[in-house]
């Protein structure tokens, strides 16, 4: 550990951990469910750390918010009810609420304490939180979804930490069926799906899982994020039966012009072009995802 940097160490990644900077710590707690951490760095602005993982940096939140959002919601028409898990900072809300055949915006994430760290430290990206649509419910994603009738939602965003502490359950596959269930026919979920450098053996098994249980399409996307371990992220993309989803060929395009769209500044990151290019994947990535 090198005196004022912080070091993402974990046996996710072992052998391996990538450091920032410290200028100032602004927040450290402790909540029921993880330490909380917020610090000003010298080159990615402030950051947010969970159990000492890198959930976001204000200089690259927008690749992982905008496309994690925008690759379901641009993937399906007229989305009206979206429901996010995970995703407390907002970021996620303020990339959904873009889209304006959106009425109803539920969150359900874990831990409060993100949240109101999120609106104190992070005002861009916690602004999410100002659209009317939006009602947040604090609790576990599992616990929440148990409780939604079937075929409630046109799409689901799982914005979860790593599957190590309180997201473990939203990787495997009695969280899947949920999802499932709260999609009506032809909905679409896409959830956080870690990298191919590193994780290959945990998105052979969400692959698995998701094919046995999405009966309209399962697709792999990913894309870069600097200060994500390996410094790219993946996403599972998965449709319902239903009317079919072509997630490679985005057919609910954002309006910029959108007055939803223009009050949040423009996007910086995700286009038309970025989404269908998400989908391309490496030899050794795409023979493991399509063998599966
Ligand atoms: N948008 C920032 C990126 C994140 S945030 C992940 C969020 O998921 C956290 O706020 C965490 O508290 C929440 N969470 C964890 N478990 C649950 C659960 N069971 N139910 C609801 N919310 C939960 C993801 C960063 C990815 C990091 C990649 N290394």
């Amino acid at each position: 550990v090198i005196p004022g940097w912080f070091s993402e160490i974990s046996p996710m990644w072992p052998g391996e951990a990538h450091s920032l900077k410290v200028e100032k710590i602004l927040f450290q707690g402790k909540s029921e469910y993880q330490n909380v951490l917020v610090f000003q760095s010298s080159t990615y602005g402030k950051v947010l750390v969970l159990d000492g993982v890198i959930q976001l940096t204000e200089r690259d939140e927008c690749a992982y918010q905008e496309m994690i959002t925008h690759l379901p919601l641009c993937s399906t028409p007229n989305p009206k009810k979206v429901l996010v898990i995970g995703g407390g900072d907002g970021g996620v809300l303020r990339e959904v609420s873009r889209h304006s055949s959106v009425e109803q915006i539920d969150i359900c994430e874990i831990d409060k304490m993100v949240v109101d760290v999120s609106k104190q430290f992070f005002p861009d990206v916690a602004v999410g939180y100002e659209d009317p649509r939006v009602t947040l419910h604090i609790g576990d994603g599992v616990a929440f979804l148990k409780a939604v009738p079937e075929g409630t939602y046109d799409a689901v965003i799982v914005d979860s930490s790593d599957p190590i502490g309180p997201a473990q359950e939203l990787f495997e596959k009695p969280f899947f069926k949920l999802v499932a269930n709260a999609l009506r026919p032809g909905g679409v979920v896409c959830t956080q799906a870690e990298s191919i450098w590193l994780h290959m053996h945990i998105i052979e098994d969400i692959v698995k899982n998701c094919r046995q249980i999405f009966k309209g399409s399962v697709n792999y996307a990913w894309t870069t994020v600097p200060t994500y371990p390996s410094g790219v992220i993946g996403f599972m993309l998965c449709s319902t039966e239903g009317p079919p989803v072509d997630f490679k060929h985005p057919v609910n395009p954002i309006d910029a012009n959108d007055s939803h769209c223009k009050s949040k500044g423009p996007l910086k990151f995700y286009n038309s072009e970025i989404h269908a290019a998400a989908f391309c994947l490496p030899s050794f990535a795409k023979k493991v995802i399509d063998s599966k």
